[in-house]
């Protein structure tokens, strides 16, 4: 019997590390990518990107709410975000490229990808969401894990962390007022998508006409500090 429990307690440890190791391999994919896209186009396409392994409780509570039997193989089958990342990038499009380009990887499958930013949800909510899955080699097998990528603008990812923390200051039941300003601020968040998405165009095709831009110059076309304090509300 105690020999099981030490075999289970392994076991568990190892489907563990699987997702932690999976989401290193996509990060360094990311971080490839991002360093690549730097030196050819001399302009980074990512803002920041986070990751993590979801916690052992919010599992549990996906478990109880899914009603998925207590078993490794069906846990690993149904919950597919167990590891995770959030991409930010500046612009929609750079959403886009950064997508193609992981689709694109020969190592990684895509096993769905939602588009909730050409169809958002009704709440407002948008963002790009890939599961992938990519294996993972470990010294007696290999895994192929289920990691899932969200990438979003910071201007997405602004709306959504404020509308996740009134989701649940409101145990998920938002009065109609705050919804309506949500669906508001959610408008705007997408207006100002577009803008800045215009403005850097315009900037690029001032370069291609000029040469490259000076630092001061281009603070002064596109202040990205003050923008930015706009964008976070400071
Ligand atoms: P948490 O606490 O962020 O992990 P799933 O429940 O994942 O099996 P679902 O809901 O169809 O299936 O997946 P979907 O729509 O791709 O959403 C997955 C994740 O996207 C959510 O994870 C959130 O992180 C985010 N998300 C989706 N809709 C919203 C939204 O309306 N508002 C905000 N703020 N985030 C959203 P979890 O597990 O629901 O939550």
């Amino acid at each position: 019997m105690e020999t099981q429990l030490y075999q289970l307690r392994a076991e568990l440890i190892r489907f563990m590390m699987a997702y932690k190791f999976a989401l290193e391999e996509v990060n360094t994919k990311i971080n490839i990518l991002q360093q690549e896209f730097q030196y050819m186009h001399d302009y980074n396409p990512i803002e920041h990107v986070k990751s993590r392994v979801k916690s052992p409780e919010s599992i549990l509570k996906k478990i109880r709410k899914k009603e998925i039997p207590l078993s490794m193989p069906e846990i690993q089958d149904n919950i597919r975000d167990i590891a995770g990342i959030r991409i930010n990038c500046s612009f929609t499009k750079d959403i886009y490229r950064i997508s193609q380009m992981l689709e694109d990887q020969k190592d990684i499958t895509v096993i769905q990808k939602k588009d909730y930013i050409v169809n958002p949800k009704p709440n407002g909510y948008r963002s790009l969401h890939l599961i992938i899955q990519i294996p993972i080699f470990m010294s007696d097998r290999v895994k192929n894990v289920f990691v899932e990528i969200q990438i979003r603008t910071i201007a997405m990812d602004f709306w959504a962390s404020l509308e996740h923390k009134i989701y649940y200051k409101y145990n998920k039941d938002i009065p109609e007022r705050l919804k309506a300003e949500l669906a508001d601020a959610a408008s705007s968040a997408t207006e100002l998508d577009r803008e800045m998405e215009s403005i850097h165009q315009e900037i690029n095709e001032i370069k291609q006409q000029t040469g490259p831009l000076s630092d001061q110059d281009e603070e002064m076309i596109f202040p990205i500090d003050l923008l930015r304090e706009i964008v976070d509300n400071k």
